[in-house]
């Protein structure tokens, strides 16, 4: 391993050895003012003094980040790659047993920067979702996890510019330009993938955007971790440690509001609970059903000859690409896909290739059942007879196979007079929307915590972050 130590001294921390590189830390140095102005401009909205936030200061082991009271602005955003294995060898496609690529090769010049730019503006378009979520949170302790989610995203958005910098000359310079001109909603320069173009306006959306969204993340990051050009694969690896945190918000938020709506189910006997100022179950499978299905169509196509491309040539591979055990070529495999075969929801035979969207969406799938079990687990141990599910895989999808079709949850498919009379009862309507932002207000108080959500496991003396108690002052506002 090549260990490179970050320098903390620079304006860029980095462990990239920007010092010895005075053009690229130049542009880097020019790129810095206009991210901070579009952090002014476009990132948290609420007014605070500091936040108790961890900083990445290091790669490895248990040090790898610090804690400790910033000001927002003053958030140490630094360029942080996994060490380098100087023996790494790429590990599938037409390159494969090949050094990995320390530069990136003029034929797939345009490849890896699209898909460092796809990845590049989730980022600052999460933050930008978010922005106004500080001004409702339900408590200190969430208000400081919604920050550390926020000026993370912000460092992921630098790991990209970082690599469109240092190695796609004037086009890249262009591209990271334009990362920070696009916008979350925007009529004229929306965000490029359809999820990060939804609004974030409640705390529920919050806690499912991080459990499903954010897990999309993990699974593409995953897949960019195996590519062959190896600055990519290092910058994916770090982030992927960073990504952790991002889903036990999501995780333990869900499992926070449906503990609460189910102690009310209890305490009252009922499943009518929305008068008590809980969520009804129904109203979280409603929200469910929605960042589950938009966050499905993040993984493209079912079959994509992109996606085919991609791995051939070596830049994306697969989830744990080193753990499969076949040839990692491919060329001669074939697989079950998703798809609408005369008009029914079934599956057909394609190339494997063309079909490795699909295994990675299920790889995925698998991944958010288990905290489909942990939530049914809540309601079980309550001794509630009600379950959250899954719905189908061509329920609500606007991209791939099934997006010119409607489906039930179920998966069965639904004509449009039906899918217009019925997808209230899946989807959020404005009246669930109106009553869950009802139920957003503040509470900025040490160690305590709206009524609609349950304080984390061990609180008020522990169940914070890094050790601390809930009822640590996690934020400090003006
Ligand atoms: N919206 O060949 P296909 C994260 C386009 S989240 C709009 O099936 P492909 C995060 C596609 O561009 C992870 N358009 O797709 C989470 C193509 O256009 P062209 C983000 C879409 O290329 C929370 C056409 O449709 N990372 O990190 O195989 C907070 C046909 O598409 C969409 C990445 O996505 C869509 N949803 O796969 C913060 C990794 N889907 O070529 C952060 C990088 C497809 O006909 N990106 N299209 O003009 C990729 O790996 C791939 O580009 C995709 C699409 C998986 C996105």
């Amino acid at each position: 391993m090549t260990v490179t130590r970050p320098d903390y001294a620079e304006k860029i921390p980095n462990n990239v050895g920007l010092a010895e590189d005075r053009r690229l830390q130049r542009a880097l140095e020019s790129w810095q003012p206009n991210f901070l102005s579009w952090w002014e401009t476009m990132g948290p909205t609420l007014p605070t003094q500091d936040v108790y936030l961890r900083t990445a200061i290091d790669v490895r082991g248990a040090g790898w980040a610090t804690f400790g009271h910033v000001p927002m602005i003053d958030y140490r955003w630094g360029i942080f790659l996994a060490d380098r294995n100087p023996d790494r060898r790429v590990a599938f496609g037409q390159h494969k047993g090949e050094a990995a690529w320390q530069e990136v090769p003029g034929e797939y010049r345009a490849e890896l920067r699209r898909l460092i730019v796809i990845q590049g503006d989730t980022e600052p378009a999460s933050v930008e979702q978010q922005r106004n979520l500080g001004a409702t949170a339900p408590s200190l302790y969430d208000l400081r996890n919604l920050f550390q989610v926020n000026v993370e995203e912000g460092r992921h958005l630098w790991a990209m510019v970082y690599l469109l910098h240092a190695y796609f000359g004037r086009e890249g310079r262009e591209e990271a330009e334009e990362l920070l001109h696009r916008n979350s909603g925007s009529q004229d320069s929306p965000r490029i993938l359809g999820a990060f173009n939804e609004e974030t306006p409640d705390w529920l959306s919050f806690y499912m955007f991080t459990y499903f969204t954010d897990r999309d993340g993990k699974y593409q990051l995953g897949t960019l971790k195996e590519s062959a050009f190896d600055p990519l694969s290092r910058t994916c690896e770090f982030m992927l440690k960073e990504e952790a945190h991002h889903m036990m918000v999501g995780t333990t938020g869900v499992d926070r509001v449906v503990e609460r709506t189910a102690q009310v189910m209890v305490e009252k006997d009922t499943d009518d609970v929305a008068g008590y100022g809980v969520i009804p179950l129904p109203v979280i499978q409603k929200y469910l059903n929605f960042h589950y299905s938009v966050s499905l169509d993040l993984f493209g196509g079912e079959t994509s000859t992109n996606v085919a491309n991609y791995y051939t040539a070596g830049l994306k591979g697969r989830w744990l690409e080193e753990r499969r055990r076949d040839d990692h070529k491919l060329t001669d495999d074939a697989m079950m896909v998703d798809a609408l075969v005369e008009g029914e929801v079934g599956q057909v035979e394609v190339s494997a290739l063309t079909g490795l969207n699909t295994d990675l969406r299920r790889e995925y799938t698998a991944d958010c059942s288990g905290g489909v079990k942990r939530w049914n687990r809540i309601l079980a141990d309550a001794g509630l007879p009600q379950r959250l599910y899954l719905p189908h895989v061509a329920f609500n999808r606007k991209v791939g196979a099934f997006a010119g079709i409607e489906a039930s949850p179920d998966g069965q498919q639904l004509t449009a007079g039906e899918w217009e009379r019925s997808n209230g009862q899946w989807l959020p309507t404005d009246t669930d929307k109106t009553f869950v932002r009802s139920l957003m207000r503040p509470v900025y108080e040490r160690g305590k915590i709206a009524a609609w959500v349950a304080p984390p496991r061990g609180a008020p003396r522990a169940g914070g972050i890094n050790g601390q108690p809930f009822d640590y002052d996690y934020v400090h506002l003006v």
